[in-house]
């Protein structure tokens, strides 16, 4: 049987209303990212949560030459999982972003927190199948499916658990249609079969 592992990305208070970059809306996709962590839980199966982690200096940053406004800056509040997150005991955390170089939009650039590539803990579970939800549909989450189906993955998007940023209007629904053209499946959770 071929192992499958949930992925939530970067569900954090900074990419939440009242967060330093917020995503509209973002926080509610916490109920039914609920329901897909309780229903892989149920079955035994991996769930990884990545955190956007970076260094209060980053290239990532407006002020260094990025593009964006300061957020999810290591050790902060704004980094942090947003509280209505209810992730099981052994869920994998992952950390990305956390050089002063990188924007590291995909989790296929994180690491465990003890320095394990995302990409050889899931060599080790022998996971082949991944299934993504969280924030934001046209960055984080875009990236990290892309980068899996290019790695071979087998990747399910979960439309009904992910919001994008729509810095220009219609982002997040081209982003769904070129995940789709690499190969992505979507469901929403009446259609999950584990
Ligand atoms: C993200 C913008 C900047 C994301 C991270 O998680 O989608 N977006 N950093
Ligand atoms: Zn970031």
């Amino acid at each position: 049987m071929k192992t499958r592992a949930l992925v939530v990305v970067d569900f954090q208070n900074d990419f939440c209303p009242g967060g330093a970059l917020p995503v509209p809306e973002g926080d509610e996709i916490a109920d039914t990212l609920n329901s897909y962590i309780e229903r892989f839980t149920e079955k035994g199966l991996p769930v990884f949560a990545s955190k956007d982690w970076h260094p209060a200096q980053t290239s990532h940053f407006k002020e260094y030459g990025g593009i964006w406004p300061p957020h999810c800056v290591m050790g902060t509040k704004g980094a942090e999982f947003h509280p209505a997150l209810r992730l099981p005991e052994d869920a994998i955390i992952l950390l990305k972003g956390d050089r002063e170089d990188e924007d590291a939009y995909s989790v296929f650039q994180a690491h465990t927190e003890d320095g394990r590539p995302f990409k050889k803990v899931l060599e080790d579970m022998s996971i082949e199948h991944l299934y993504v939800g969280g924030l934001a549909t046209d960055y984080c989450v875009k990236a990290t499916v892309l980068d899996a189906l290019k790695e071979g993955f087998r990747v399910t998007l979960l439309l009904d658990a992910i919001k994008g940023v729509d810095v220009e209007e219609g982002d997040s629904e081209r982003a769904i249609e070129e995940m789709r053209q690499n190969g992505a499946e979507t469901i929403t959770i009446d259609g999950l079969v584990l």
